[in-house]
């Protein structure tokens, strides 16, 4: 059976994919099983900024899986305090705390509010509440999706955890007015990627910030899909100059070679978990450590933070000056760029599928926002090559 037919016949039907077998990625490019070839313009909703398959990183993952890969915390690993202290240099906390998805790491970061609310904050065991914002994305465990405002990630998944509470994103009187005595926390993607790449007004996050230092609110910002350099600084908080309490970090951390996330806190936030209160099989193994460790090396030897900023602004400069009536709006920061199409251009997949004619990867989010998100590898040459194909397909 072709591949196409074994995922037809034994496959869960949780996806809808573009028909597109992809076999070998490099860099930007992946290639399918034709020999055809397309620009990445998705980056694996940015688990790899560092363009697929980076040798550095995949050496890590060899050379390390000959050593030992899985030990289990019951007992040490050679690799985990390093990546601990990679981890804590780069994003200036004192604690790491890792774990395997994206998803994972925000469950992590809920339990730690919470744990904190009531043993530092002095609230009411079980009345910790969890404020987070409409549009949000922060992954697909029935906690979660229990805060989706996608009636989709949620329909036939309840009954869902209580404690959390919705508001509208980019309002921070909303946040003032919400924030209160039994806050345990304030949940925030610093842009709402899922959401349409939707970037808050200047001053919401600093505005969080104040807002939940006053109250004595953690600020939880997660950066899985927006850190590592996507939005051209090496985190998307630093546009609002803000430090949050936590900070969630998935994806491009472990450049696309193997699932690794983590949660950063100083000791008085993270000291609130005694030994025993939470774990994971695979967490802080030592495959995903070194993994990790030339992930984050390639993203600073290679300037790829300051590569996404200078390409990114070129590219939003570029796609801004498109002369295209389906076009509604263009929006984003660094090389994270959501196109944001009229309902009448009959929905951005369709788009997207033209895109892939032209060898191009991109993936709609919300129907009508066509999602730019190339690795922050990419070439001067490549990205306006791809801004070419979007050009020719929307003037089209
Ligand atoms: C899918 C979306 C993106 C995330 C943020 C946590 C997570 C994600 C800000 C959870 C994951 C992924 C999930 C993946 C597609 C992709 C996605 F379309 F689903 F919403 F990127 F926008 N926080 N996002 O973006 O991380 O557990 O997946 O490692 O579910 O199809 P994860």
């Amino acid at each position: 059976m072709k591949p196409m037919d074994l995922e037809e016949r034994y496959g869960a039907r949780n996806y809808a994919p573009l028909d597109i077998m992809i076999e070998r990625a490099e860099g930007v490019w992946v290639w399918d099983v034709q020999g055809r070839r397309y620009l990445d313009c998705l980056a694996a909703y940015s688990a790899v900024n560092q363009g697929h398959c980076h040798p550095k990183i995949v050496a890590a993952l060899v050379e390390q899986s000959r050593k030992v890969a899985v030990t289990s915390r019951a007992f040490r690993n050679a690799e985990l305090g390093a990546f601990f202290r990679d981890v804590c240099e780069l994003t200036g906390y004192e604690r790491a705390l890792p774990m395997n998805t994206g998803a994972e790491a925000v469950e992590t970061a809920i339990k730690l509010a919470r744990k904190w609310a009531y043993t530092r904050k002095g609230v009411e065991p079980g009345k910790a509440e969890i404020l987070t914002f409409a549009n949000n994305f922060h992954g697909r465990t029935t906690t979660i999706v229990g805060f989706s405002s996608e009636q989709q990630y949620r329909d036939g998944f309840g009954p869902f955890a209580p404690g959390f509470e919705l508001l509208p994103f980019g309002d921070g009187a909303a946040a003032r007015a919400a924030v209160g005595p039994d806050t345990a926390a304030v949940l925030v993607e610093p842009i709402q990627g899922e959401g349409g790449i939707i970037v808050p007004p200047d001053g919401f996050l600093a505005e969080l910030r104040e807002v939940c230092s006053e109250r004595n609110a953690l600020l939880i910002v997660d950066e899985i899909q927006s850190g590592l350099g996507r939005t051209g600084t090496m985190f998307a908080h630093e546009h609002d100059g803000i430090r949050p309490d936590v900070m969630l970090l998935g994806k491009a951390l472990s450049g696309g070679l193997y699932p690794v996330s983590v949660v950063v806190a100083d000791a008085a936030v993270m000291d609130v978990f005694q030994p025993g209160d939470h774990g994971s099989t695979y967490g802080g193994n030592p495959v995903g450590a070194a993994v990790a460790r030339a992930a984050l090396a390639v993203l600073q030897e290679e300037r790829l933070v300051e590569k996404s900023a200078r390409l990114g602004e070129h590219a939003l400069r570029r796609l801004q000056g498109i002369e295209a009536p389906q076009v509604r709006e263009v929006r984003g920061r660094g090389l994270w760029i959501g196109i944001e199409l009229d309902e009448s251009a009959g929905g951005a997949r369709s788009t997207c599928e033209r895109l892939a004619e032209r060898g191009l990867l991109c993936k709609e989010t919300h129907d009508h926002v066509i999602r730019f998100a190339p690795p922050l590898v990419i070439g001067r040459e490549e990205l306006d090559w791809a801004i070419d194909r979007i050009e020719e397909v929307l003037t089209a």
